[in-house]
């Protein structure tokens, strides 16, 4: 035993890739990964999602240097023992371990949340705040956590902390005594669970009947947890509009269109601080019932609504139902209280209602989607998508093609999408082209597999 961390040792120091912290992992990965903290990105070369998050993962790496988690990248194409004993399913997958318990993780590709997310995961589920100091520290640094006061004991204790374990990916969890909190609030019973939200602090509302009732205290929590887990105003993309659909409440979405930059165009911009005013203005009358948000790409939201919406567009959705509604007026027109009034209506089921999650509304977004995204491939190569949706002609020309011009193979092609209902995987490997489109998978499933070898 005294002999593995020298294996270690020797092992990661002779595959350090240079200049960066990122360590370079093999098959040998299997028997050591229960050994300390890893946050190990599984990779495919040819993958382009996988090349994008390469400069990002040595940042993560760079910032997690002085911590004791090891940042690490595996290479499946060599080492598939790997990827097998891990269970990956798609490129890039992203993963936290620790000692036997392993985590994907599946929120926003960028720094700044991986960091978080590592270092939250490297920590115990729930952390013990003594002194109110402390507490300020926490409120300065974290815009969302969760928190229980009073003595570590008692049912709504052990329900806190099993759901601090389940969260833990998600958010922050902190404990504390009366004394430390007593000067922000006064809580209203011996033990209480609260959230603390950009400033402001919500009670879970713990009555007797439910502090007797583990499973109705389980459940409840659980709902609650969930659905106070998201800022007043955060981005909805693919990898959190799942988690919001289980908020129960409304979804209110401002719908923008971010370029390559993440700029967006000064309209766009007046809009969202406006949508972002009514929330931040109106937030105890709101909160309860609405989650707001925005989008950086209309795509997911045209797709919802399965109509080219205009940006900047306001879309709301009904997270039980899964039925959305859009404004009549033109959104960029609306004010605060246009907007305050749509919701009133919403909220009193006034307002048109659409889409759904029917058998034929579901078939109707597939062909939606499904000729968005041919109108998208044709848009980035129209070659290519003829030769593919040209068959079986287009078999001979593609051949063809790959002969005389090779590179339209080595072209900027490659996409990978793996996660979420509506999928679009295309990739290439050697001279093998994949195009599958797998359109809902319940409802359609179009998968053209191209093999072309020489
Ligand atoms: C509820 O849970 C506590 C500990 O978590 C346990 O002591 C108690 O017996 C449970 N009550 C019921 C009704 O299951
Ligand atoms: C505090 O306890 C009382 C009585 O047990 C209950 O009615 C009330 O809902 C509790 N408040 C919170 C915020 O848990
Ligand atoms: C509480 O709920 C979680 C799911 O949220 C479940 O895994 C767990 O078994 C439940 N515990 C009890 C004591 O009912
Ligand atoms: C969604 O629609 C259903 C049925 O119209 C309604 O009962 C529910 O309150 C609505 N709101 C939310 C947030 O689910
Ligand atoms: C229709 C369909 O395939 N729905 C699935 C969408 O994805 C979620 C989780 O990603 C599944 O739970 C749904 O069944």
């Amino acid at each position: 035993m005294n002999i593995r961390p020298w294996i270690l040792v020797i092992f990661l120091t002779v595959t350090k890739s240079h200049s960066s912290r990122v360590l370079e992992l093999s098959d040998k990965f299997i028997d050591i990964s229960s050994e300390g903290l890893w946050f190990v990105k599984f990779y495919a070369p040819w993958c382009a999602h996988c090349r994008r998050l390469e400069p990002i993962w040595a940042h993560v790496a760079q910032n997690l240097n002085n911590s004791p988690i090891k940042v690490a990248k595996v290479d499946c194409t060599r080492f598939p023992a790997v990827a097998t004993h891990f269970k990956v399913r798609a490129y890039p997958t992203i993963m936290f371990l620790k000692g036997s318990y392993q985590h994907e993780y599946s929120g926003e590709r960028v720094k700044e949340d991986m960091v978080n997310y590592a270092i939250r995961m490297s920590e115990p589920a729930v952390q013990k705040i003594s002194h109110a100091d402390t507490l300020g520290n926490v409120k300065e640094t974290h815009s969302i956590f969760f928190g229980f006061i009073g003595k570590t004991q008692g049912t709504l204790w052990e329900i806190f902390r099993l759901h601090a374990e389940k969260y833990q990916p998600h958010t922050w969890f902190f404990a504390m005594s009366q004394d430390v909190i007593k000067h922000d609030v006064k809580p209203p019973n011996e033990t209480s669970v609260f959230v603390y939200k950009e400033g402001d602090i919500y009670f879970f509302n713990a009555n007797k009947a439910l502090i007797e009732d583990n499973e109705t205290l389980n459940t409840t929590l659980d709902k609650w947890i969930n659905s106070e887990r998201f800022g007043f105003f955060p981005k909805i993309s693919r990898a959190n509009i799942n988690d919001l659909m289980d908020t129960e409440k409304y979804i209110v979405i401002a719908v923008l269109s971010e370029n390559k930059l993440s700029e967006i165009t000064q309209t766009e911009q007046d809009f969202k601080d406006m949508i972002e005013g009514v929330i931040k203005s109106k937030r105890h009358d709101l909160h309860h019932h609405f989650q707001f948000g925005w989008m950086g790409s209309p795509e997911l939201a045209n797709s919802i609504a399965m109509s080219e919406l205009t940006v900047p567009h306001l879309l709301v959705l009904n997270s039980t139902t899964s039925h959305h509604h859009i404004p009549d007026d033109d959104p960029v027109l609306m004010t605060p209280k246009d907007v305050l009034f749509f919701l009133e209506q919403i909220r009193y089921e006034m307002a048109p209602t659409y889409g759904g999650n029917s058998l034929f509304v579901r078939i109707y977004r597939g062909f939606f989607e499904a000729r968005t995204t041919l109108a998208n491939m044709w848009h980035g190569n129209p070659v290519l998508t003829s030769l593919v949706f040209g068959l079986p002609l287009g078999f001979l020309s593609l051949l063809c093609y790959s002969v005389c011009c090779a590179d339209i193979l080595d072209a900027d092609e490659e996409e990978d999408e793996e996660r979420g209902n509506n999928t679009v995987l295309i990739f290439k490997y050697n001279k093998i082209i994949f195009l599958i489109i797998d359109v809902y998978s319940s409802t359609i499933l179009l998968s053209f597999i191209i093999n072309l070898m020489e």
